[in-house]
């Protein structure tokens, strides 16, 4: 019996055990350079927003971390399966643990989570906290299934009889900041806008104020993010982002065909 044990159980060289720990510790330390190889699926959407790289920085940090962790804590769970497994005439051993492990994997990851809050702490003030000057400001009012914009006329203020009203359609100048004052009439509804990293509930009874900026000339979609009812699927708008004339011209040409419209049913 006791020869039977030693040969279903050898010792692991102590020089192979190293080499192993120096193998997985290298492959660890460079897989972060492996970001760019990202599958497609893995890769976040284009960037047009001002912010929009310190947020990618952000997720992709995160994302690192949280995968070392998980490949790590999921290997070791297969290798103990097997390498604990039961096996005839060997008896289990009860243990109770090892506090010192314990206290290194609370540690661990509390330093983790307060270096990743001081790291996100200026962004956050900067694209949460505070909003920018000189910026334009537009209404978004949510609703089951649609997004109504409003902006401000010639007088440059909102809820004024001269606002410009849209349906589904947002128009912004390029390299401005807007200003958005999100609301909802009915439900919560979540105003999504993958390529410029804004992603902000719109809850009602609230009004919630969000900003960006367009680094670019380019059409891309709203969606809404947030289950909001049998239709949800179809509550997508536009967003087109074009230089300060041309926007300047749809404005104008919007407000000339409402100021039509209300001359017709008068
Ligand atoms: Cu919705």
């Amino acid at each position: 019996m006791r020869e039977r044990q030693k040969c279903v159980a050898p010792r692991a060289l102590p020089r192979g055990r190293s080499l192993r720990v120096a193998l997985f510790a290298l492959g660890a330390a460079t897989l972060p350079s492996l970001a760019t190889a990202l599958p497609f699926w893995l890769k976040l959407p284009e960037n047009v927003s001002t912010y929009g790289g310190q947020i990618d920085g952000l997720f992709y940090l995160i994302l690192w971390i949280t995968g070392v962790i998980f490949v790590v804590v999921e290997a070791l769970l297969i290798f103990f399966l097997f390498r604990y497994r039961r096996r005839e005439g060997k008896p289990a051993r009860y243990t109770h643990g090892s506090n010192r492990l314990e206290v290194i994997w609370t540690i661990v990851p509390a330093v983790i989570c307060v270096v990743l809050a001081m790291m996100s702490r200026r962004s956050w003030a900067e694209i949460k906290q505070s909003m920018p000057q000189g910026a334009m400001n537009v209404e978004i009012v949510a609703e089951q299934f649609a997004w109504n914009l409003r902006y401000p006329g010639a007088d440059g203020k909102l809820n004024t009889p001269d606002d410009v009203q849209s349906l589904n359609q947002m128009h912004i100048p390029v390299g401005r900041p807007v200003v958005v004052s999100l609301k909802s009439k009915d439900v919560i509804h979540s105003f999504f806008l993958p390529e410029f990293r804004v992603k902000q509930d719109a809850v009602p009874g609230m009004t919630t104020r969000i900003w960006f900026e367009a680094t670019r000339v380019g059409n891309w979609e709203i969606t809404c993010a947030e289950l909001c009812g049998l239709g949800h699927y179809r509550m997508k708008g536009f967003i087109t982002v074009e230089t300060p004339e041309n926007f300047e011209k749809w404005l104008a040409d919007q407000a000339a065909e409402a100021a039509k419209e209300a001359d017709q049913s008068s």
